[in-house]
């Protein structure tokens, strides 16, 4: 898909978004008049924070050098700031985009807050991104900085910077890390080193591209604006009661929408709270940095929650302070939510979110059953959710169908105007998700609409099939996906994550299929249903923040496929 270049590319001018362009103006005005939207921006978000909270203690982490770092307000806003300078000499002027690609560490808070400092834009890589995605934002956002590390997680990272340098001569990477000097290329003779010469930006302007998430296709780049960033950051801080006593817990990857803002770093440091960076997500490095820094909130993917419910209670960690888990990024099963309190004595919250705006929460005071069984309401009362049938009909509450939304923080288009066929004449985006919202206005998310597997006609839901299987004792997830099938058109095949042993144990993988079969027709699922196929593993692939990844299973299924046609061809 992304051709490796051999030859000195330019980087290409994305242009800007005009002034007022990511929003229609009429709608813009009509946020602001209603208080939704305010003239603040990320460029005087720390400074204002550093003038309210001063000498608490804003953010414990780790460099990459290993050292546990504490700073207040205050100096996190000079840290920045004085880091900021550093951009403008060695050449990143205001507007530019630079790629942030760095793990959990005090580097990457400093950075993010510098290039808003200095009226830059942000492109928010996952650590696990690779030449593929790197090069893409390159591209399509027109990056002219690269900030990253030397290595991380076994991987060269100033490898990949160099190899991307040599083909995209004008782009500045930012190495950080021990020895890593900070920039590759001489500071800049034009650049004056003061930042009062860089004008502010305006709060509708771009203040940052979120990255979609790896679960289907390549990401695409989602222009947010300061406005309704900052609106849903403020708003998030809200609905979870967010104070200076909150000691925030970032165990997934940093720079997720979810980790950014829902309420995530940024909330906690609006509402002037600490945020702690945990290295690795590890149940025991979790458990040792909620005990040691007596963690109030933390937030986590299933698969991730699902570790720490199993392992964390053994290990003997007093987690006595934390008092609230978030689990979202994917559906989060009723059976593992009502295991939350009793495993790990704190409350759940379900967040369904996406980089694109809506987030929905599950209210902290909402009912035990609300919390388990739904994936919350949306935070604004000016979120407007519609759920419609395959023809774009609204079904009564209660019935599944396709999530459209628009609001006062959610986009009305990808940047350079790609895949425009996932908004509609009226501004609504079309998430892909299928949900049932429930009289009570909450939505229950029931799958993705690409995650369907069209078998013959008829049409299986994979969610639906996987939850039947998780109720079966051999089975510690599933994930359903389609095959390509010549008289079918797609057949299904169930992924199923199984005990070490019986993953390795090839010769049980006939009678565990047949188990599982006889479950599904035992709990009266129609015969199509019943998976066609099973796959017996001991680890699923998972996305750059740890969501089960169907892409690559379904990659996965191809690849063994191909294989044993062509064995047996031969
Ligand atoms: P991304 O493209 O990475 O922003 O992912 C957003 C998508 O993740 C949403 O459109 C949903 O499909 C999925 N998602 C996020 N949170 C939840 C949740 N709590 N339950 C189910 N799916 C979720
Ligand atoms: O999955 C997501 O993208 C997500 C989940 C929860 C998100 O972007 C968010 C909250 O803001």
């Amino acid at each position: 898909m992304t051709h490796h270049t051999t030859y000195p590319q330019a980087i290409p001018t994305v242009a800007m978004p005009a002034p007022g362009s990511l929003y229609p103006a009429s709608v813009e005005q009509a946020y602001r008049q209603a208080g939704y939207w305010t003239d603040e921006t990320f460029a005087e978000f720390l400074d204002d924070a550093a003038s309210r909270f001063g000498t608490q203690e804003a953010v414990v982490a780790n460099r990459l050098d290993g050292q546990q770092i504490r700073l207040s307000y205050q100096e996190l806003n000079r840290a920045a700031a004085q880091r900021a300078k550093q951009l403008l000499n060695v050449g990143i002027r205001p507007g530019d985009r630079v790629i942030v690609q760095l793990p959990n560490v005090l580097e990457y808070l400093i950075e993010v807050f510098a290039l808003w400092r200095m009226a830059a834009v942000p492109v928010f890589a996952l650590p696990a991104h690779r030449r593929s995605e790197i090069e893409h934002f390159i591209r399509s956002a027109g990056a002219r900085g690269l900030s990253t590390c030397q290595q991380h997680a076994g991987f060269s990272h100033q490898a990949l910077a160099a190899e991307l340098q040599r083909d995209y001569p004008d782009l500045i990477v930012l190495l950080h890390g021990e020895d890593a000097g900070g920039a590759t290329q001489p500071p800049s003779p034009t650049a004056s080193a003061g930042l009062e010469s860089v004008d502010l930006p305006a709060s509708h302007a771009l203040a940052m591209l979120q990255v979609s998430g790896g679960t289907t296709g390549v990401p695409k780049l989602i222009p947010r604006s300061h406005a309704d960033y900052l609106y849903s950051v403020r708003r998030s801080a809200e609905i979870c009661k967010l104070n200076t006593a909150t000691r925030f817990l970032v165990a997934l990857p940093a720079s997720h929408n979810f980790t950014m803002s829902s309420p995530g770093i940024l909330g906690v440091l609006y509402a002037g709270g600490t945020v702690v960076f945990c290295a690795d997500p590890s149940p025991s490095t979790v458990g040792a940095l909620i005990e040691a820094e007596a963690i109030t909130m933390t937030a986590a993917v299933p698969p991730l929650a699902m570790a720490w419910m199993n392992i964390l209670p053994a290990l003997g960690f007093d987690l006595s302070s934390l008092e609230v888990l978030q689990v979202g990024g994917a559906k989060f099963t009723p059976q593992a939510a009502s295991r939350v309190a009793e495993t790990l004595q704190c409350q759940l919250q379900q967040v369904f979110g996406m980089a694109e705006g809506l987030v929905n929460y599950t209210r902290l005071d909402d009912p035990h059953e609300v919390c388990i069984h739904t994936q919350g309401r949306p935070m604004s009362p000016a979120d407007e959710v519609l759920v419609v049938d395959d023809h774009g009909q609204e079904v009564p509450a209660g019935q599944r169908g396709h999530l459209l939304t628009r609001g006062p923080y959610t986009i009305r288009g990808y940047l350079g105007g790609v895949d425009a066929g996932s908004f509609n004449e009226e501004g609504f985006y079309r998430t892909g998700d299928i949900v049932r919202r429930r009289e009570d206005g909450y939505l229950v998310v029931e799958g993705r609409d690409k995650d369907q597997i069209h078998r013959g006609g008829e049409k299986i839901s994979a969610e639906e099939i996987e939850d039947h299987l998780l109720a079966h004792s051999l089975v510690k997830d599933a994930a359903l996906v389609a095959i390509p099938d010549a008289y079918l058109g797609e057949r299904s095949c169930a992924f199923v994550l199984v005990a070490e042993d019986i993953a390795g144990d090839s010769s049980q993988h006939r009678s565990n299929a047949e188990a599982l079969r006889a479950h599904l027709k035992a709990r009266g699922l129609a015969a199509y249903k019943i998976p066609d196929d099973f796959r017996f593993v001991r680890q699923f692939p998972v996305t750059g923040v740890g969501k089960i990844s169907r892409k690559q299973l379904r990659r996965a299924l191809a690849d063994t496929l191909d294989a044993q046609r062509s064995n047996t061809s031969v």
